[in-house]
Formats: C-alpha cells, structure tokens, sequence
C-alpha cells in the first residue's frame, strides 16, 4: 500500500513538473540566453549555473528619438561582434512614455527582437529632467506590472526601474521609498528578475546606496559614467559599495563628457573598462544611434538595420564594438 501511494505521488509530481515546465513556456521568446537565469550572488552577477556573468552591449539613445535603430537587423549586427545585452532606454519626460504611451509598443517589440536572438535585455525607465523618480510612480509601478507580467520569469529580462534620479532629493527619502514600491509590483510576476536601481547624483551615489539597501534578493545597483567626466572618485565610490555587499551593474556609460559630447577619451575609458573588468562588471554603452553627437556609436547616415562597415562606425563605435 505504501508502494502505491509513494507511485501515486512520483506520478502526480512528474504532471506537475511537466505542467510548470508547459506554462514557463508561455513567455514570448523560447531561446535562452547565454548564462540562462541570472541572479545575484554576493556582489556578483552569476548564471544559472553559479557562473560568473559578464554583460557587455549597447543602450539606445532615446527610442522616441532613435527607436529605428532598436530592431533585429542592428541586434543582429551587434550580437555578431559580441554584444550579449541591449539596452532600452523609454525617456519618461521629454516626448517619452508619460506623454506618448505608444512608445511602450516600441520597448515591447525591441525587446522580444532582442530575446528572438538570445540577448538579454533591458527595460530602463529613462527617468532624466523629471529628477525625482516618485513623481510618477504611480505610472512606474503600472508600467513594470505590465512589463512583468508580459515577460514573466522570461531569464532573458531584466527591469531597470530609474535611469537617473537627481537634484535635491535622496537615496533614503526619495529612491528607496520608490523602489519599495515598484520592485513588489515586478516580482508579483516575475519572483526572480534582477532588478538594477539606480542612485542619486544621475546614478552616481552606489555607496550611500550601499549604507541603505534594498530588503530583497536580486538587485543591482547601477553605476554610471562619462569617460571625459568622471575618474577616481567614483570608480572609489564603487568600490565603497562594494565593500559594503552591493552589487553594481554600470547599466550607461559614454567615451564622451557627460554631455554626451565632446572628446572621445578614449584613454580614460581604456582605464575605465580595466577597473570594471577586473571586477566583473557589465555594461551597455551609450548610445546605439547616428545623431551627430560623440558619444554615438554610428555615423550620421549608418542603416539602421545594421549590417555596418568600418566607414560607418564613430570614433566612439569603433573602440567599443571592440571591447565587447
Ligand atoms: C543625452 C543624449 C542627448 C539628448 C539628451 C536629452 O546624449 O542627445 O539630447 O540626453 O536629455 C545621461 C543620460 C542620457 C544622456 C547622456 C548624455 O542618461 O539620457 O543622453 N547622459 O548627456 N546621463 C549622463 C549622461
């Protein structure tokens, strides 16, 4: 009788295995990934199997500016030459989601082009001149449970919740407080997704971030910079984080000045990319556009669908394509 019951139960165990197997299929991209699911493991970003996870890729410009260039061609094109992340930056202000929703369709069909192919990606609340993320979290929250439920524990996503929160706010009173209210709202659908928060100063104060974490697993604090811009003293301010257990994630960085413009530094970013490497770190570059700007990885005229030649690369395009 005992035999029968424990059949009875593998029986019943191997149906609820092969049904959860079934419905994880339901996400919209079946392909996985190289590392499979990330997650965070001490102040590292690690695969499915507990192996280090290295990210290296683009961020767009803007997709109610640049959206063209978010699509399979240019994946294709940068995953070719080693790019394993794709950034989508959704501008909040400044003609963004706020005051043409639509644009939410456009961050959908880029990311599943980019899942199509294996990339992770991920989904940034370009938060900019709108400073203080709580203005509207209200809508981020309606944003991400969407997001979330559409992508579900796709391993592919991953949820950026705040580009770059500044002005006179804080970490403790303003930040934190979002993220406590938009993190739940994604993991009501997706439990497991590493979710990368960015910090005051334009997503430069990881250690006062660090002094005041996040109560939950699977969270990533991003780091910024411009190569023309910032040095040391916040590459120290990593480290800061780190040592206290945070784990950083350098979600948009630029060979440019912090305007975006000006240089390339290409020197300073050399020392940049050996202090991330060394460390593990991942990183999508700004930006994946031909706006006449120097931080742009593309030239003005490049196809949007990719396919590039050497002739179409910025200065900016050249030195980052080859460090993926
Ligand atoms: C810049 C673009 C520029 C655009 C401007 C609009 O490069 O073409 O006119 O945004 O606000 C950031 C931001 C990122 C900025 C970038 C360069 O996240 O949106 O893009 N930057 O200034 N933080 C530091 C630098």
């Amino acid at each position: 009788m005992r035999r029968y019951i424990n059949f009875k139960l593998i029986i019943l165990a191997a149906l609820l295995t092969a049904g959860l197997t079934l419905l994880s299929g339901c996400g919209k991209a079946t392909a996985a990934p190289a590392f499979g699911a990330l997650h965070v493991a001490g102040t590292n970003l690690v695969g499915a199997n507990n192996q280090p996870a290295v990210l290296h890729g683009m961020s767009t410009h803007g997709l109610q500016w640049f959206g063209q260039f978010a699509n399979s061609g240019a994946f294709a094109d940068l995953k070719k030459r080693g790019a394993n992340v794709i950034r989508l930056a959704m501008y909040t202000d400044e003609n963004g989601y706020l005051s043409n929703p639509g644009l939410k369709e456009k961050v959908f069909s880029a990311a599943d082009a980019a899942l199509a192919q294996d990339l992770y990606v991920i989904i940034d609340w370009h938060i900019l001149h709108d400073n203080n993320p709580r203005t509207h979290q209200q809508e981020a929250v309606n944003f991400f449970s969407e997001a979330a439920r559409r992508y579900g524990s796709n391993p592919g996503v991953l949820y950026e919740i705040c580009n770059e929160p500044n002005g006179s706010i804080s970490w403790s009173g303003d930040v934190k407080p979002y993220a406590l209210a938009v993190i739940p709202a994604i993991r009501a659908s997706a439990p497991q997704a590493v979710i990368l928060v960015g910090s005051t100063t334009w997503s430069q104060d990881v250690d006062l971030a660090a002094q005041d974490p996040l109560p939950f697993s699977n969270i990533m604090y991003t780091c910024h910079f411009y190569a023309g811009t910032h040095g040391k003293w916040l590459q120290d301010k990593i480290d800061a984080a780190r040592n206290r257990g945070a784990a950083i994630f350098i979600s948009e960085w630029g060979t440019s000045a912090a305007d975006g413009n000006g240089g390339v530094f290409l020197d300073s970013a050399s020392q940049w990319l050996n202090f991330l490497a060394a460390r593990n770190l991942s990183w999508c570059n700004w930006s994946l556009c031909d706006k006449a700007e120097s931080s742009a990885a593309l030239n003005p005229g490049a196809n949007p669908n990719g396919g590039w030649t050497e002739g179409n690369l910025s200065p900016s395009g050249k030195f980052v394509f080859a460090h993926f």
